[in-house]
């Protein structure tokens, strides 16, 4: 499992746009900045409550890059080399969606994701990408790593359960 210092790291914003990025930790800093704390639920079951994050928005991110008309999705990649997610650009959009770069009011940890990880709140932890290595704006969505396995591509929190559990706050 490769590691990425915040001097290393860089995040990618290519595919579908004008202005192809690549984003140290540095210049996420001069990004507006965004806070958000939300229960962290996992499709399997656990919970954690209240988690505090920080970043910028992925909205805000995916603008700096000017994307094509006829982009429709967005695809995560992570510098683990394997594991991919997807959102609709409409999903992207979502002022709860971000590019968290603190956890707790503490860079992400290398454990939780770090340095850059999304944090995607009204999904299920699986959406959530650590390790963030890259995002593509596509012309449709690419299912990701789980969702080729059967997860939902939509995974809104009480989804796939059936169940009214959206978490509060
Ligand atoms: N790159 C990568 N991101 C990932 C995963 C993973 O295995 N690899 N697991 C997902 C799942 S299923 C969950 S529940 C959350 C867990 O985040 P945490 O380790 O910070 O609790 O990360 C998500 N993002
Ligand atoms: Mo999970």
């Amino acid at each position: 499992m490769p590691h990425r210092s915040a001097l290393d790291y860089r995040l990618t914003v290519a595919g579908l746009v004008d202005q192809p990025q690549s984003l140290s930790i540095a210049d996420l800093a001069t990004m507006p900045q965004t806070a958000l704390t939300s229960d962290f639920q996992c499709v399997t079951g656990w919970r954690v409550r209240q988690v505090k994050w920080g970043g910028v928005r992925l909205a805000d991110v995916i603008e700096r890059a000017s994307p094509h008309a006829a982009a429709t999705a967005v695809h995560f990649t992570s510098f683990d080399g394997r594991y991919t997610e997807s959102l609709t650009l409409e999903q992207a959009r979502r002022a709860d969606v971000i590019v968290a770069t603190s956890m707790f009011g503490k860079p992400v940890s290398h454990d939780h994701g770090g340095p850059v990880r999304m944090y995607v709140a009204p999904m299920y932890g699986y959406k959530s990408l650590k390790w963030l290595a890259g995002i593509q704006l596509t012309e449709s969505v690419q299912v990701g790593y789980w969702e080729t396995r059967g997860y939902d591509v939509d995974g809104f929190v009480g989804h796939s359960n059936g169940r009214d559990d959206v978490p509060t706050g």
